[in-house]
Protein backbone atom coordinates (compact mmCIF):
# COMPACT_ATOMS: atom_id res chain seq x y z
CA UNK A 1 0.00 0.00 0.00
CA UNK A 2 1.23 3.61 -0.79
CA UNK A 3 2.47 6.02 2.55
CA UNK A 4 -0.98 8.34 2.14
CA UNK A 5 -2.84 4.68 2.91
CA UNK A 6 -0.79 3.57 5.35
CA UNK A 7 -0.72 6.86 7.20
CA UNK A 8 -4.88 6.38 7.49
CA UNK A 9 -5.50 3.08 7.91
CA UNK A 10 -1.96 1.31 9.50
CA UNK A 11 -2.71 -0.05 13.14
CA UNK A 12 -6.01 1.58 12.76
CA UNK A 13 -8.52 -1.31 12.56
CA UNK A 14 -12.02 -0.18 13.50
CA UNK A 15 -12.32 -0.36 17.23
CA UNK A 16 -13.33 -4.59 17.24
CA UNK A 17 -15.66 -3.69 20.75
CA UNK A 18 -18.22 -1.16 19.09
CA UNK A 19 -16.88 -0.54 15.51
CA UNK A 20 -15.49 3.34 16.23
CA UNK A 21 -13.56 4.44 12.85
CA UNK A 22 -11.14 6.41 15.03
CA UNK A 23 -8.73 4.48 17.36
CA UNK A 24 -10.04 5.08 21.24
CA UNK A 25 -7.89 6.95 23.51
CA UNK A 26 -7.20 3.86 25.55
CA UNK A 27 -7.22 5.68 29.25
CA UNK A 28 -6.89 2.83 31.12
CA UNK A 29 -3.66 2.15 33.76
CA UNK A 30 -3.89 -1.24 34.06
CA UNK A 31 -5.83 -4.20 32.34
CA UNK A 32 -8.21 -6.78 33.69
CA UNK A 33 -6.73 -10.35 33.61
CA UNK A 34 -9.20 -13.90 33.73
CA UNK A 35 -6.47 -15.51 35.11
CA UNK A 36 -2.63 -15.24 36.28
CA UNK A 37 -1.23 -14.35 32.90
CA UNK A 38 -4.13 -14.63 30.98
CA UNK A 39 -5.30 -11.57 29.32
CA UNK A 40 -6.18 -10.10 26.00
CA UNK A 41 -2.42 -8.82 25.19
CA UNK A 42 -2.06 -5.62 27.73
CA UNK A 43 -1.48 -5.98 31.63
CA UNK A 44 -0.24 -2.42 32.34
CA UNK A 45 0.17 0.73 29.94
CA UNK A 46 3.72 1.64 31.01
CA UNK A 47 4.45 -1.36 29.51
CA UNK A 48 1.60 -1.12 26.75
CA UNK A 49 -1.51 0.58 26.02
CA UNK A 50 -3.37 -0.27 23.08
CA UNK A 51 -3.92 3.67 21.83
CA UNK A 52 0.15 3.23 22.04
CA UNK A 53 -0.01 0.06 20.20
CA UNK A 54 -1.88 1.89 16.78
CA UNK A 55 0.83 5.10 17.05
CA UNK A 56 3.56 2.09 17.37
CA UNK A 57 2.38 0.14 14.12
CA UNK A 58 1.49 3.16 12.19
CA UNK A 59 4.64 4.91 12.53
CA UNK A 60 6.83 1.68 11.86
CA UNK A 61 4.25 1.15 8.62
CA UNK A 62 5.73 4.68 7.67
CA UNK A 63 9.13 3.81 7.97
CA UNK A 64 9.28 0.42 6.69
CA UNK A 65 9.93 -1.05 9.83
CA UNK A 66 8.85 -4.40 11.94
CA UNK A 67 9.35 -2.55 15.15
CA UNK A 68 8.39 0.77 16.77
CA UNK A 69 8.38 2.10 19.75
CA UNK A 70 6.82 5.35 21.27
CA UNK A 71 8.21 7.24 23.79
CA UNK A 72 7.46 10.50 25.71
CA UNK A 73 9.77 12.91 23.59
CA UNK A 74 12.20 13.08 21.26
CA UNK A 75 15.07 12.28 23.65
CA UNK A 76 13.48 9.94 25.57
CA UNK A 77 13.78 8.06 22.47
CA UNK A 78 17.08 9.21 21.52
CA UNK A 79 18.09 8.16 25.31
CA UNK A 80 16.73 4.70 24.89
CA UNK A 81 18.60 4.34 21.68
CA UNK A 82 21.85 5.38 23.21
CA UNK A 83 21.81 3.05 25.77
CA UNK A 84 21.71 0.29 23.34
CA UNK A 85 25.58 1.12 23.51
CA UNK A 86 27.73 0.95 27.41
CA UNK A 87 29.93 2.53 28.91
CA UNK A 88 33.33 2.23 27.42
CA UNK A 89 32.00 2.59 24.27
CA UNK A 90 32.10 6.05 21.90
CA UNK A 91 29.82 7.30 19.78
CA UNK A 92 30.01 9.63 16.59
CA UNK A 93 27.37 12.41 16.27
CA UNK A 94 26.78 15.16 13.64
CA UNK A 95 29.25 18.72 14.97
CA UNK A 96 25.92 20.61 14.25
CA UNK A 97 23.54 17.72 15.78
CA UNK A 98 20.05 19.52 17.46
CA UNK A 99 21.59 21.11 20.42
CA UNK A 100 19.03 18.60 23.08
CA UNK A 101 21.24 15.63 21.28
CA UNK A 102 24.69 16.78 22.04
CA UNK A 103 23.57 17.98 25.45
CA UNK A 104 22.26 14.51 26.66
CA UNK A 105 25.58 12.95 24.82
CA UNK A 106 27.97 15.32 26.57
CA UNK A 107 26.63 16.19 29.55
CA UNK A 108 24.75 12.61 30.52
CA UNK A 109 26.50 9.93 28.46
CA UNK A 110 29.80 11.40 28.84
CA UNK A 111 29.87 11.92 32.34
CA UNK A 112 28.86 8.03 32.94
CA UNK A 113 31.72 6.35 30.61
CA UNK A 114 30.62 7.11 27.25
CA UNK A 115 32.64 8.64 24.57
CA UNK A 116 31.58 10.58 22.18
CA UNK A 117 32.94 12.56 19.28
CA UNK A 118 31.37 15.46 17.19
CA UNK A 119 32.23 15.18 13.38
CA UNK A 120 31.49 16.44 9.83
CA UNK A 121 30.18 14.12 8.14
CA UNK A 122 29.80 15.36 4.97
CA UNK A 123 33.50 13.78 4.66
CA UNK A 124 34.05 10.05 5.17
CA UNK A 125 37.85 11.15 5.82
CA UNK A 126 36.67 13.01 8.82
CA UNK A 127 34.47 9.96 10.10
CA UNK A 128 37.02 7.67 9.62
CA UNK A 129 39.66 9.95 11.33
CA UNK A 130 37.67 10.37 14.33
CA UNK A 131 36.92 6.41 14.63
CA UNK A 132 37.96 4.33 17.41
CA UNK A 133 38.54 0.35 18.24
CA UNK A 134 35.71 1.51 20.77
CA UNK A 135 33.49 3.44 18.27
CA UNK A 136 29.80 1.09 18.44
CA UNK A 137 27.18 3.81 17.02
CA UNK A 138 27.02 6.61 14.20
CA UNK A 139 24.33 8.89 14.91
CA UNK A 140 23.52 10.98 11.71
CA UNK A 141 20.63 13.93 11.29
CA UNK A 142 19.88 14.73 7.84
CA UNK A 143 19.20 17.16 7.11
CA UNK A 144 20.57 18.89 10.21
CA UNK A 145 19.17 20.95 13.20
CA UNK A 146 19.59 23.74 12.26
CA UNK A 147 22.13 24.14 9.55
CA UNK A 148 20.15 21.75 6.94
CA UNK A 149 23.72 20.43 6.23
CA UNK A 150 23.10 16.83 4.27
CA UNK A 151 24.66 13.54 4.98
CA UNK A 152 25.23 11.01 2.66
CA UNK A 153 23.15 8.28 4.77
CA UNK A 154 23.93 5.33 2.72
CA UNK A 155 27.60 5.21 2.85
CA UNK A 156 27.81 6.63 6.36
CA UNK A 157 25.26 3.44 7.25
CA UNK A 158 27.80 1.14 5.09
CA UNK A 159 30.98 2.72 6.83
CA UNK A 160 29.89 2.22 10.06
CA UNK A 161 28.50 -1.30 9.10
CA UNK A 162 32.17 -2.38 7.62
CA UNK A 163 33.39 -1.51 10.98
CA UNK A 164 30.85 -2.86 13.48
CA UNK A 165 29.04 -0.16 14.40
CA UNK A 166 25.26 0.31 14.30
CA UNK A 167 23.66 3.53 12.45
CA UNK A 168 20.82 6.26 13.47
CA UNK A 169 19.16 8.35 11.61
CA UNK A 170 17.00 11.19 13.86
CA UNK A 171 14.70 11.91 10.57
CA UNK A 172 12.97 14.25 12.26
CA UNK A 173 13.14 17.08 9.67
CA UNK A 174 12.80 15.14 6.48
CA UNK A 175 9.80 12.19 8.24
CA UNK A 176 9.08 9.28 6.67
CA UNK A 177 7.25 10.96 3.74
CA UNK A 178 10.09 12.83 2.38
CA UNK A 179 13.16 10.06 3.42
CA UNK A 180 13.27 6.62 4.64
CA UNK A 181 16.69 5.98 6.32
CA UNK A 182 16.06 1.83 7.13
CA UNK A 183 16.01 1.46 3.48
CA UNK A 184 19.13 3.84 3.29
CA UNK A 185 20.58 1.21 5.23
CA UNK A 186 20.23 2.54 8.51
CA UNK A 187 19.96 0.35 11.53
CA UNK A 188 17.33 2.38 13.57
CA UNK A 189 14.90 5.96 13.28
CA UNK A 190 14.23 8.35 15.83
CA UNK A 191 11.83 11.40 15.67
CA UNK A 192 11.05 14.16 17.40
CA UNK A 193 6.43 13.49 16.90
CA UNK A 194 6.49 16.58 18.71
CA UNK A 195 7.43 17.81 15.18
CA UNK A 196 5.73 17.01 11.02
CA UNK A 197 4.41 13.86 12.67
CA UNK A 198 2.23 15.59 15.55
CA UNK A 199 2.01 18.74 13.02
CA UNK A 200 -0.01 20.91 14.98
CA UNK A 201 2.19 22.37 17.99
CA UNK A 202 -0.20 20.29 21.14
CA UNK A 203 1.74 17.31 21.65
CA UNK A 204 5.21 16.32 22.95
CA UNK A 205 6.50 13.02 21.71
CA UNK A 206 9.46 10.63 20.78
CA UNK A 207 9.86 7.19 18.54
CA UNK A 208 12.15 4.68 17.35
CA UNK A 209 11.63 2.23 14.66
CA UNK A 210 14.11 -0.76 13.66
CA UNK A 211 13.95 -3.88 11.28
CA UNK A 212 16.61 -5.72 13.57
CA UNK A 213 14.60 -7.93 16.24
CA UNK A 214 17.77 -7.93 18.72
CA UNK A 215 17.58 -4.29 18.99
CA UNK A 216 14.01 -4.04 18.92
CA UNK A 217 13.82 -6.34 22.17
CA UNK A 218 16.32 -4.59 24.03
CA UNK A 219 14.49 -1.17 23.30
CA UNK A 220 11.16 -2.92 24.55
CA UNK A 221 12.51 -3.75 27.34
CA UNK A 222 14.30 0.19 27.31
CA UNK A 223 10.83 1.53 26.99
CA UNK A 224 9.23 -0.43 29.78
CA UNK A 225 12.05 -0.48 32.37
CA UNK A 226 12.83 3.45 31.60
CA UNK A 227 9.07 4.46 31.80
CA UNK A 228 9.17 7.67 29.52
CA UNK A 229 6.47 6.28 27.88
CA UNK A 230 3.70 8.81 25.85
CA UNK A 231 -0.21 8.77 27.32
CA UNK A 232 -2.70 7.11 25.15
CA UNK A 233 -4.02 11.38 24.27
CA UNK A 234 -0.55 12.06 23.82
CA UNK A 235 -0.37 8.78 21.03
CA UNK A 236 -3.75 9.80 19.81
CA UNK A 237 -2.86 13.35 19.04
CA UNK A 238 0.11 12.12 17.08
CA UNK A 239 -2.30 9.62 15.30
CA UNK A 240 -4.69 12.00 14.40
CA UNK A 241 -1.56 14.50 12.98
CA UNK A 242 0.07 11.62 10.78
CA UNK A 243 -3.33 11.10 8.81
CA UNK A 244 -2.62 13.96 7.22
CA UNK A 245 1.15 13.84 6.76
CA UNK A 246 1.54 13.64 3.24
CA UNK A 247 -0.27 16.62 2.67
CA UNK A 248 0.82 18.56 4.84
CA UNK A 249 4.69 17.72 3.77
CA UNK A 250 3.58 18.70 0.00
CA UNK A 251 2.57 21.83 1.21
CA UNK A 252 5.32 22.46 3.77
CA UNK A 253 7.88 21.67 1.01
CA UNK A 254 6.19 23.57 -1.63
CA UNK A 255 6.05 26.72 0.75
CA UNK A 256 9.92 26.91 1.86
CA UNK A 257 10.92 26.63 -1.87
CA UNK A 258 9.23 29.69 -2.46
CA UNK A 259 10.14 31.21 1.04
CA UNK A 260 14.01 30.42 0.36
CA UNK A 261 13.55 31.69 -3.42
CA UNK A 262 13.03 35.21 -2.14
CA UNK A 263 15.39 35.05 0.51
CA UNK A 264 18.20 33.94 -1.90
CA UNK A 265 17.40 36.92 -3.84
CA UNK A 266 17.55 39.44 -0.96
CA UNK A 267 19.68 42.02 -0.54
CA UNK A 268 19.96 41.75 3.21
CA UNK A 269 20.64 38.37 3.46
CA UNK A 270 24.13 36.60 3.99
CA UNK A 271 23.59 33.20 2.59
CA UNK A 272 20.21 30.82 2.55
CA UNK A 273 20.46 27.35 4.19
CA UNK A 274 17.81 25.24 2.23
CA UNK A 275 18.84 21.77 0.65
CA UNK A 276 16.32 22.40 -2.42
CA UNK A 277 18.50 25.23 -3.45
CA UNK A 278 20.57 24.00 -6.37
CA UNK A 279 23.56 26.15 -4.75
CA UNK A 280 23.37 23.83 -1.73
CA UNK A 281 26.58 21.92 -0.95
CA UNK A 282 24.39 18.69 0.03
CA UNK A 283 21.59 19.79 -2.83
CA UNK A 284 22.74 16.48 -5.44
CA UNK A 285 22.60 13.84 -2.24
CA UNK A 286 19.17 15.03 -1.13
CA UNK A 287 17.74 14.88 -4.37
CA UNK A 288 19.23 11.22 -4.60
CA UNK A 289 17.81 10.39 -1.17
CA UNK A 290 14.73 12.48 0.38
CA UNK A 291 11.59 13.29 -2.26
CA UNK A 292 11.64 16.65 -1.25
CA UNK A 293 13.52 18.78 0.76
CA UNK A 294 11.72 19.69 3.80
CA UNK A 295 9.79 23.22 5.29
CA UNK A 296 12.99 23.85 7.39
CA UNK A 297 15.00 26.86 6.39
CA UNK A 298 18.29 28.60 8.08
CA UNK A 299 19.81 31.96 6.67
CA UNK A 300 22.63 33.97 7.81
CA UNK A 301 21.67 37.61 8.58
CA UNK A 302 23.70 40.50 8.66
CA UNK A 303 24.93 40.39 11.85
CA UNK A 304 23.55 39.06 15.30
CA UNK A 305 22.24 41.94 16.26
CA UNK A 306 20.02 41.87 13.27
CA UNK A 307 19.07 38.68 13.58
CA UNK A 308 17.66 39.12 17.09
CA UNK A 309 15.69 42.04 16.34
CA UNK A 310 14.36 40.47 12.66
CA UNK A 311 13.22 37.20 14.82
CA UNK A 312 10.95 39.85 16.70
CA UNK A 313 10.17 41.59 14.06
CA UNK A 314 7.55 39.45 11.41
CA UNK A 315 4.04 38.86 12.57
CA UNK A 316 3.26 35.63 10.56
CA UNK A 317 6.50 34.06 11.55
CA UNK A 318 5.66 33.64 15.58
CA UNK A 319 9.15 33.69 17.47
CA UNK A 320 9.19 30.35 19.52
CA UNK A 321 11.04 27.26 19.79
CA UNK A 322 10.16 23.97 17.78
CA UNK A 323 9.11 23.19 14.29
CA UNK A 324 6.87 21.18 12.03
CA UNK A 325 3.68 22.46 12.72
CA UNK A 326 1.17 24.52 10.89
CA UNK A 327 2.00 27.91 12.14
CA UNK A 328 5.27 29.32 10.86
CA UNK A 329 7.92 30.16 13.03
CA UNK A 330 11.01 31.72 13.67
CA UNK A 331 13.87 31.31 15.90
CA UNK A 332 17.25 32.71 17.05
CA UNK A 333 18.95 28.90 17.03
CA UNK A 334 22.22 30.93 19.10
CA UNK A 335 19.92 32.05 22.03
CA UNK A 336 17.35 29.48 21.53
CA UNK A 337 16.94 25.74 20.74
CA UNK A 338 21.14 25.25 20.20
CA UNK A 339 21.68 27.61 23.28
CA UNK A 340 23.54 24.19 24.73
CA UNK A 341 26.47 24.24 22.30
CA UNK A 342 27.09 27.91 23.18
CA UNK A 343 30.30 26.76 24.97
CA UNK A 344 31.30 24.15 21.67
CA UNK A 345 33.67 24.65 18.79
CA UNK A 346 30.73 24.15 16.63
CA UNK A 347 27.88 26.45 18.31
CA UNK A 348 25.60 28.08 16.35
CA UNK A 349 26.51 31.22 14.41
CA UNK A 350 25.32 33.84 16.20
CA UNK A 351 23.67 35.69 13.06
CA UNK A 352 21.44 32.15 12.32
CA UNK A 353 17.96 32.81 11.76
CA UNK A 354 16.00 29.99 11.14
CA UNK A 355 12.41 29.27 9.90
CA UNK A 356 10.10 26.42 10.17
CA UNK A 357 7.75 26.97 7.15
CA UNK A 358 4.15 26.71 8.09
CA UNK A 359 0.83 25.66 6.04
CA UNK A 360 -0.28 29.88 5.51
CA UNK A 361 -0.53 31.18 2.14
CA UNK A 362 3.20 31.19 0.71
CA UNK A 363 2.47 34.77 -0.78
CA UNK A 364 1.80 35.79 2.78
CA UNK A 365 4.86 34.48 4.49
CA UNK A 366 6.85 36.17 2.09
CA UNK A 367 5.07 39.11 2.47
CA UNK A 368 5.82 39.19 6.18
CA UNK A 369 9.58 38.16 5.76
CA UNK A 370 9.91 41.06 3.15
CA UNK A 371 8.70 43.51 5.66
CA UNK A 372 10.50 42.59 8.57
CA UNK A 373 13.72 43.16 6.50
CA UNK A 374 12.77 45.88 4.95
CA UNK A 375 12.50 47.52 8.67
CA UNK A 376 15.89 45.88 9.25
CA UNK A 377 17.21 47.73 6.50
CA UNK A 378 15.48 50.69 7.69
CA UNK A 379 16.97 50.19 11.14
CA UNK A 380 20.37 49.80 10.09
CA UNK A 381 20.09 53.37 8.52
CA UNK A 382 20.31 52.38 4.34
O1 LIG B 1 11.62 18.09 21.96
P1 LIG B 1 11.65 16.58 21.81
O2 LIG B 1 10.37 16.00 21.39
O3 LIG B 1 12.26 15.90 23.00
O4 LIG B 1 12.63 16.28 20.56
C1 LIG B 1 14.00 16.50 20.59
C2 LIG B 1 14.53 16.67 19.20
C3 LIG B 1 15.22 15.62 18.61
N1 LIG B 1 15.70 15.71 17.36
C4 LIG B 1 15.55 16.83 16.63
C5 LIG B 1 16.12 16.90 15.25
C6 LIG B 1 14.85 17.92 17.15
O5 LIG B 1 14.69 19.01 16.40
C7 LIG B 1 14.34 17.85 18.48
C8 LIG B 1 13.62 19.00 19.12
N2 LIG B 1 13.88 20.25 18.54
C9 LIG B 1 13.38 21.44 18.95
C10 LIG B 1 12.60 21.60 20.01
C11 LIG B 1 13.77 22.61 18.13
O6 LIG B 1 13.12 23.67 18.21
O7 LIG B 1 14.73 22.47 17.36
Amino acid sequence: MEFETRAIHAGQEPDPATGAIVTPIYASSTFVQDEVGVHKGYEYSRSGNPTRTALQECVASLEDATHGLAFASGLAASDAVLRLVLPGDHIIIPNDAYGGTYRLVARVFEPAGYAYSPVDMTSLDALNLAWRDETKLVWIESPTNPMLTVVDIAAIASFAHERGAVCVVDNTFATPYLQRPLELGADLVVHSTTKYLGGHSDVIGGFAATNDPTIAERLYFLQKSLGAVPGPFDCWLVLRGIRTLAVRMRQHCANAHAVAAFLERHPRVERVLYPGLPTHPGHTIAARQMRDFGGMISFLAESEEEAVALVARTRLFQLAESLGGVESLIEHPARMTHASTADAPFAAPPNLVRLSVGLESAEDLVEDLERALVRSATAAGT
